[in-house]
């Protein structure tokens, strides 16, 4: 993960062109490059006269101003971008003719954008909502997108829809309330009217809402695509990314306090982990179906994007990695004006007839019309491909390029003959010539009809705590819907999932129990619950040790090496930052103060021995809250020593040490001797940060 810069990239080289950088030592200038010696005042008929309307400086500079904003997205507006590359593991060219999917020594440049959905531009990071997960691939033979989302499914089935559920979803319209939140009456109503939507809903529900950070979210190209190999042979193809952390998120309450504390918490985490050269990285997997077997799932129409492949039916073949490592330049210029286009494909790339897939190829375009301006935005340095370009679209807002000649039609004789259409040898993009008939017609196909089985099989594959947590998200959600009548109808379609989810969500509600409903089928995959997609790993983790005068320094000291090497982030906090003297006379210096961060910013927490220094910290609010919140949000709690005295303050119980000292249940793990960590400790302390969190301890004793 860690690792160096990788060399330019044509598309580096290509971005690089563009900047203005640096600006030292430069004059100040005006557009029209005239030297302007003062930037602090305006022209005035004298030093308390009028402003004068001659001042071009003035009008030009406060005219740039009035229009720096440009509309933000329709949807997926708050997003967060990096560079990086891809390189695939071995040759796919059995299976396509996408270049960049067969040779592994070469590295793709891409750029990704993440994303929340329902949100304004500004709005805070961590809602519970669906997250986009965009990567533009420059590929030698042009711009490939894949334009997924962390969820494998979408809310509907046709995208004559889309403005319907996004409308729902927003912000009502007669006061925009309430922001970055599907918990209104409108999102409600629409879904519960919709069955179509109860898969997407229940994972809306789920922690998946809720990522810890987009270096630990998977991704999902949603419908179903195709390969085409060179001979033209057809592979249906779903796309998976998969975070090499593992799937990790944070809980509800948590969430909620983030949105406060730091709004930017999931684009802080992506941009300080590339600037520390945490590179993040992500496995690309693949789900083949061959041409053939498109009618072999009895239950499931590949086209139909609210369903997806269960995994034991057919398993993801990792095909290739994804690293991020670099940071945009300019977030405007890049993260906000990159345009990601599900139409954009490369040869050995194609789609289906899925009718969701099928609108978007037109929405994409379109939008960028009113969001960038005009029709010219594949000029935008974020957008252009490293393959050559040569058409002849013309004109229109914003061209960039100057066209020489008068040859802009095709065919032409005149200078030249250029550009031609591409022929075989070229390898140019054709279409996958699938064989279609059928009358007009506005019908869904009955291989749609059902809405209810999957969102049963993701149930049914749910840990007990994952399940807990989406009965309260239920609740939560729906508790703030003030019709009754939408929440008896939603109540109503839990019930066609699971008779046990529709009556506990039902008991918070105020909504009568529901009775009968349809018998559960039992079946369950492993691979949707977050139960089972962790990793052992304590890279990137955020720990927290609280300290203050009077801790002991190799309590910290060894404990810290250890983390840090394991590629985790130790802060020390403190009541006030500066410097804190330790038992034995030294200093450590403190990373921040405990006033302004709190325990939701990190995933683990410390409390290091240190008579004097437990006695100070357990009459801290600050601290006791601390750790009483980390406690009641399932994070790992390492206590050493004297530290212990800070946990039960928090009103917690600890385990009880073995016979080396060390006692070690649900995620806190003590050592009662003071003095530096031993290894029994580290260990087990270790491998309770890696499983990032604890539902099995008892989660009610504590009130933060
Ligand atoms: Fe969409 C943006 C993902 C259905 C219309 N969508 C957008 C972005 C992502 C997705 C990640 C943000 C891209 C960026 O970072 O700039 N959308 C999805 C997924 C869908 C989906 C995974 C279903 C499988 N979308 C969808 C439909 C339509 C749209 C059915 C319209 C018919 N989506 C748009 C859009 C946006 C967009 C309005 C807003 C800004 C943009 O495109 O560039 O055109």
């Amino acid at each position: 993960m860690t690792g160096p810069q990788s060399e330019p990239t044509a598309k580096q080289r290509q971005l690089a062109t563009y900047q203005v950088d640096p600006l030292d030592g430069r004059h100040l200038t005006t557009d029209q490059g005239i030297r302007v010696p003062d930037t602090d005042n305006s022209l005035r008929a004298g030093a308390r006269g009028p402003s004068l309307l001659e001042d071009f400086h003035l009008r030009e500079k406060i005219m740039r101003f009035d229009h720096e904003r440009i509309p933000e997205r329709v949807v997926h507006a708050r997003g967060s971008g990096a560079h990086g590359y891809f390189q695939v593991y071995e040759s796919l060219a059995d299976r396509t003719a996408a270049t960049f999917l067969h040779d592994p020594s070469v590295r793709t440049p891409v750029f990704v954008r993440f994303s929340t959905v329902q949100g304004s531009r500004g709005s805070a990071d961590t809602p519970r909502d669906v997250r986009g997960f965009a990567t533009k691939f420059y590929t030698e033979q042009g711009n490939f997108d894949l334009v997924g989302n962390n969820m494998p499914v979408f809310f509907i089935q046709d995208g004559i829809k889309f403005p319907d559920l996004v409308h729902a979803l927003k912000p009502e319209p007669q006061h925009e309330m309430p922001q970055a939140a599907s918990a209104h009456d409108t999102f409600w109503d629409f879904v519960s009217l919709q069955p179509e939507t109860m898969h997407h809903v229940i994972w809306l529900m789920s922690d998946r809402a809720l990522p810890r950070s987009f270096r630990t979210m998977q991704g999902f190209g949603v419908h179903t695509f195709r390969l085409v190999d060179a001979a033209g042979r057809s592979t249906f193809v779903k796309f998976h990314w998969t975070p090499v952390l593992g799937t990790h998120s944070l809980v509800w309450d948590e969430a909620q306090k983030i949105a406060g504390k730091d709004p930017d918490f999931n684009r802080r985490d992506l941009w300080e982990a590339i600037e520390a050269g945490h590179f993040p990285e992500y496995e690309l997997g693949m789900q083949f179906v061959p041409e053939e077997r498109e009618y072999d799932f009895d239950d499931i129409d590949l086209l139909d994007p609210t369903k997806i492949i269960p995994e034991e039916v057919v398993p993801v073949t990792p095909v290739g990695r994804m690293v991020l490592d670099r940071n945009p330049e300019n977030f405007f210029a890049e993260t906000e004006q990159v345009a990601f286009c599900v139409g954009n494909v490369v040869p050995g790339i194609d789609f289906t007839n899925d009718p969701l897939l099928q609108a978007r190829l037109f929405s994409y375009l379109d939008t960028q019309l009113t969001r960038l301006g005009g029709p010219n935005f594949a000029q935008l340095p974020i957008n252009q491909p490293v393959a050559p370009v040569a058409n002849h679209q013309q004109d229109g807002f914003h061209q960039q390029t100057i066209r020489r000649g008068p040859a802009n039609y095709h065919p032409h004789s005149i200078g030249g003959d250029g550009p031609l259409p591409a022929g075989p040898d070229a390898r140019p993009f054709v279409s996958y010539p699938e064989v279609v008939d059928g009358p007009k017609e506005r019908r869904r196909s009955t291989t749609f009809a059902d809405h209810y089985s999957q969102a049963t099989l993701f149930w049914n594959s749910m840990s007990d705590w994952e399940r807990q947590h989406i009965v309260a998200a239920y609740r939560f959600e729906l508790g703030k819907v003030t019709e009754p009548r939408i929440r008896t109808r939603v109540v109503g379609h839990l019930n066609r999932i699971d008779h046990d989810l529709a009556t506990m969500v039902a008991a918070g509600i105020g909504v009568p129990a529901p009775e009968g409903g349809v018998e559960n089928h039992g079946r369950r995959s492993a691979a949707l619950s977050q139960a089972t997609t962790g990793q052992a790993t304590i890279l990137g983790r955020k720990i927290a040790f609280l300290v203050t005068d009077g801790v002991d320094r190799e309590s910290v000291g060894v404990l810290q090496d250890a983390l840090t090497a394991g590629g985790a982030i130790v802060e020390l906090l403190a009541p006030v930052d500066g410097e804190v003297s330790t038992a034995d006379g030294g200093g450590l210096p403190v990373t921040r103060a405990l006033t302004t961060v709190a325990s939701v910013l990190y995933d683990a927490v410390v409390l290091p021995a240190g008579e004097e220094a437990a006695v100070a910290l357990t009459g801290d609010g600050y601290a006791v809250h601390f750790v009483a919140e980390a406690y009641k949000h399932g994070k790992p709690i390492g206590v050493l020593g004297d530290g212990l005295a800070v946990f039960s303050q928090a009103g917690l119980t600890a385990p009880v040490p073995n016979r080396d000292g060390v006692g070690d249940a649900a995620g806190v793990v003590v050592q009662s001797p003071a003095g530096p960590a031993v290894d029994g400790f580290v260990s087990a302390f270790v491998e309770a940060v890696a499983r990032h969190r604890h539902f099995d301890r008892p989660l009610d004793v504590v009130a933060a």
